[in-house]
């Protein structure tokens, strides 16, 4: 399911380019090198990663980086900018088109830029304050710095209403290591301490109390979808902007997985995503929202942003366009169908997934029946050559650093051209690595919550088994390098 690509021309183009930085310096060549080995060789089950394609990874290397374009296309502080008001215009066009959002902010470098950009645009859109009357100002967009002195004292106590950490939710949601947790007030939601799943009374009885300006949905570890209809509803109810951050699952937005009352764009305010997830492009963030909020989205750079960079603006639109092809639908389709497959591959091995199963592209195990931590059995399965990473799980007694969960994801092997039967011996290998590691014993004699041992030969069989797997589905098939 790879992207489709013509093979010798993209093995000349990385063999040139490579020789080209060797010539410079030879250890950056060598890691670049070195890192496609190792993503061809490992069972990449992060949630979070995927697989982009020579054509997207490709437009990043040239001289459009080489570009400053501070301000919005047509509307820029430097010269010469008329390429990269082509590249930025061709990648809005296609995510508006794509998504069918009325508006598409595409410079975000990440996600957390692209929740920066939303965040600040809500709150110029949004604030209603005597300081504004006071200083004769319309708009925030308008205050000067004088004004602002005055306007942040009145701006206090904006809140914000999102998915607790441990159901879910994601640190930019309104947690205090997150800027967007001394912004807001924030006050979370959870989910269904039974079922684990979203209590949408739960969250519209939270509103109804809280009154959030904001109300934030999405989330990075939570297996199911979201109706975003009713999320909608609860914000209209409560006057709050409803935002949602799609980090996670673009891809299958994007891809037709999620419509109707499941696809957030047309139920949301503001919309924001990373481009480099389940949507399988650059490394970068974007906005969708509806026209109200256009005119402060398109402040991000330079309010909240540096420069864009046109490089990853081009690779977005290259990727984009890759995302508007039947063949992504068909991609995204088996996305969900084989989280659905790792699902149950696990629970019938008798493996506890919270909420018992997935909608989406992941599931989140939780370990705690092997008597480990989400850190020993992440750590256990990389010695075996599977590269998960470990999330707490919701009221997780062993908190935020060691977790009693592993969060794992299939936007990266279906890429490959992993289907059913490959993601169900993939659940066998997970559950044999969990079922032979032990936690060690700490001098005081409890287990370790960061130490254990993994059973004789189940690293090097779990490592063989892997091999024959991902040598039937090779990464980037055809591209070979001296
Ligand atoms: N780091 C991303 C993830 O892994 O979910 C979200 O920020």
């Amino acid at each position: 399911m790879t992207q489709p690509f013509d093979a010798a021309k993209a093995s000349a183009a990385y063999q040139n380019a490579l020789e080209v930085i060797a010539s410079v310096e030879p250890t950056i060549a060598g890691a670049i090198k070195a890192e496609l080995a190792d993503q061809r060789s490992s069972l990449k089950l992060i949630a979070s990663e995927n697989y982009a394609s020579p054509a997207t990874l490709l437009t990043m290397g040239n001289w459009l980086s080489d570009k400053y374009a501070e301000g919005t296309v047509g509307h820029r502080f430097y010269a010469g900018c008329q390429n990269v008001d082509t590249v930025e215009q061709t990648a809005a066009d296609h995510a508006k088109a794509l998504f069918g959002a009325p508006h598409a902010y595409v410079q975000p470098h990440s996600g957390i830029d692209a929740n920066l950009v939303a965040f600040w645009a809500i709150l110029a859109q949004r604030i209603e304050s005597p300081a504004l009357a006071e200083v004769g100002a319309k708009h925030v967009n308008d205050l000067s710095d004088e004004d602002w002195d005055k306007l942040r004292k009145a701006l206090g106590d904006q809140r914000m209403l999102g998915m607790s950490l441990d159901a879910g939710g994601h640190l930019t949601h309104g947690f205090r290591p997150n800027i967007s947790g001394k912004m807001f007030n924030q006050r979370s939601y959870g989910t269904d301490p039974e079922t684990g799943l979203l209590d949408y009374d739960a969250v519209a009885a939270a509103a109804r109390e809280f009154k959030p300006l904001v109300l934030i949905a999405g989330y990075s570890a939570y297996p199911r979808k979201v109706n975003f209809a009713k999320m909608r509803e609860i914000a209209d109810e409560v006057g709050a902007t409803l935002m949602v951050d799609m980090a996670h699952f673009a891809g299958l937005v994007a891809g037709k997985v999620f419509t109707g009352d499941f696809d957030p764009v047309p139920h949301a305010h503001v919309t924001t995503t990373t481009t480099h997830k389940s949507l399988r492009g650059p490394r970068g963030g974007m906005v969708l929202c509806q026209p109200e909020y256009a005119d402060s989205v398109d402040r991000g750079c330079p309010m909240v942003l540096g420069g864009p960079l046109s490089q990853t603006m081009a690779a977005k639109a290259v990727a984009l366009a890759e995302a508007r092809r039947p063949s992504f639908q068909t991609y995204a389709q088996a996305v969900a169908d084989n989280a659905v497959t790792l699902a149950e591959g696990l629970m019938k091995r008798g493996v506890k997934l919270v909420t018992d199963g997935t909608e989406n592209h992941l599931v989140l195990l939780d370990v705690s029946s092997y008597g480990i931590t989400g850190r020993q059995a992440e750590s256990a399965l990389l010695d075996a050559g599977i590269v998960t990473n470990r999330n707490a799980v919701p009221r997780d007694a062993n908190g935020a650093w060691y977790t009693s969960g592993v969060r794992i994801g299939t936007p990266a092997l279906t890429t490959r051209g992993f289907g059913a039967d490959e993601f169900d011996k993939v659940a066998e290998l997970i559950v044999d690595v969990l079922s032979a590691t032990t936690p060690t014993t700490t001098p005081a004699g409890a287990p370790s919550k960061a130490k254990y041992t993994l059973g004789d030969g189940v690293a090097d069989k779990t490592r063989a088994a892997s091999a024959e797997l991902l040598d039937k589905h090779p990464l980037y098939p055809g591209l070979e390098l001296a």
